[in-house]
């Protein structure tokens, strides 16, 4: 009871000061804090819009009957398609009508991303390299949405999406540098496998933690924003990096200081070992969008051509706009997380080899191509000769290249060398020279 009455007590004085600012002009106080809330007072001053008063933090009916929202009100978002398995266009008015030469560089990015994570997987499992991760079945995710973007516009990956980078023009040898850690590194050997960045390609370096890129894409974008660049920023991750903290923030200050930002989801089915049925119980990550106030759309992953059109889009009005936009691409990851995952522990090979055969984004565009006889027999086996050819030359001389000089793994940091960071350079020196015959120096450059 003293609850209540103190709840009363409280509205009471709340629609009492209501009161007076309607018999009042419009204070300056209103004026100042909510047009809504001053538009309604000045407006309707009659007793039944006093009762029921706008609340600054949701624009809504009342109702005078209990009932929770459903969740599932916002549940089965269709998939956008624009493409059949068959490569066969749905609807002709969805066609993005690209030219023969722009398709056959779309399949000859996603068959050289595949080759080159062929050839990297086997080097980790002969020990070449001490880690990798394949992009396998989501081929379409990277090169639909990297092809839609424009050449400054700034990218932020989680780690799968080397497709990305590819497209955007990164060198063979740049990504063999990386897996290898040599020399010709542009992170000079610092980063374990796959974690690629290139300032030149505006791609920022990836790093490990799940979703820290989520935050810092939606400061960039607001950088842009104000700086009124005609840039858009476009952030990947996976619906797993979506159950984080930091993809909260960064959806919700993304859209409350309307930035020009593309959220990428690849939804592609699991987190390491995590099905997407333990990871969520809504209705996906696109589902999440409404919540945030952002437009959203969940497009199929594995036709180029939807990814294309809903990036291309969602870019156009993300600049010409000011706000956010999240696409959730739906898709499957055939490979396995990385190489230190098995993921015949947890999926069976039936459910990896319907994505592989039955519905693949290469296979998909293919089709497209074959139809218009745009690629034929001979041209595929051409270009697989060639392109497994141009990836080994890449990953041999990677091989034989020097690693970087010992010595930047101290630089870089301070301006100048601190105290600390001298003595463990010294420390590290006399371990060296300790322990000679462990590190054949003639290896690194000097
Ligand atoms: C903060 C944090 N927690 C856990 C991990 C370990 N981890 C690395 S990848 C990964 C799964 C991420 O899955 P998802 O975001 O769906 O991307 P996918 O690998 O499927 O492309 C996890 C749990 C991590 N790197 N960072």
């Amino acid at each position: 009871m003293a609850a209540v009455s103190n709840m009363s007590r409280i509205y009471g004085s709340c629609f009492h000061a209501v009161r007076q600012a309607a018999g009042l002009k419009t204070s300056r106080l209103l004026q100042r804090r909510s047009f809504r809330f001053s538009a309604v007072v000045q407006q309707q001053p009659d007793d039944s819009s006093l009762d029921k008063p706008q609340f600054p933090g949701a624009s809504a009916e009342y109702v005078d009957h209990l009932e929770f929202i459903q969740p599932n009100v916002i549940s089965g978002i269709p998939v956008y398609r624009v493409m059949d398995r068959q490569g066969k266009i749905i609807n002709p008015s969805e066609d993005p009508q690209l030219s023969k030469e722009t398709v056959l560089n779309f399949y000859q990015k996603m068959t050289l991303l595949n080759t080159m994570d062929r050839i990297l997987y086997e080097s980790q499992r002969q020990g070449r390299i001490s880690f990798y991760m394949t992009n396998y079945g989501e081929e379409g995710t990277h090169i639909g949405s990297a092809a839609a973007l424009e050449p400054n516009d700034l990218v932020f990956g989680q780690y799968r999406e080397a497709g990305v980078l590819m497209y955007r023009g990164f060198p063979l040898d740049r990504f063999m540098a990386q897996c290898y850690a040599n020399a010709d590194d542009l992170g000079k050997g610092r980063q374990m496998p796959v974690h690629y960045g290139s300032k030149d390609l505006n791609f920022v370096t990836i790093s490990s933690p799940l979703a820290t890129q989520i935050p810092q894409a939606a400061g960039a974008a607001y950088a842009i924003k104000r700086e009124n660049a005609n840039r858009a920023v476009i952030c990947y991750f996976g619906e797993g990096a979506a159950s984080e903290g930091d993809a909260h923030a960064g959806f919700n200050f993304s859209a409350t200081l309307e930035c020009p930002l593309i959220f990428f989801c690849r939804n592609n089915g699991y987190a390491i070992s995590t099905p997407t049925n333990e990871q969520y119980r809504g209705d996906g990550i696109a589902a999440r969008g409404p919540g945030y106030g952002m437009l959203s759309i969940r497009v199929d992953g594995n036709d180029v051509f939807a990814v294309y059109n809903a990036t291309k889009e969602a870019r156009r009005r993300a600049v010409a706009e000011n706000q956010p936009f999240l696409i959730e691409a739906m898709t499957y990851r055939i490979g396995h997380h990385s190489t230190s995952d098995d993921s015949s522990a947890y999926r069976s090979v039936d459910e990896v080899n319907y994505w592989d055969k039955q519905d693949h984004p290469i296979s998909r565009l293919r089709h497209y191509m074959t139809a218009r006889s745009w690629w034929s027999e001979d041209d595929e086996r051409g270009w697989r000769k060639q392109s497994r050819k141009t990836v080994m030359e890449a990953f041999e001389r990677a091989e034989r290249r020097l690693k970087p000089n010992v010595e930047l793994m101290f630089t870089d940091v301070y301006h100048e060398m601190t105290p600390g960071l001298s003595k463990q350079r010294e420390a590290m020196w006399r371990h060296v020279q300790q322990y000679k015959e462990h590190y054949p120096l003639d290896l690194y450059e000097k």
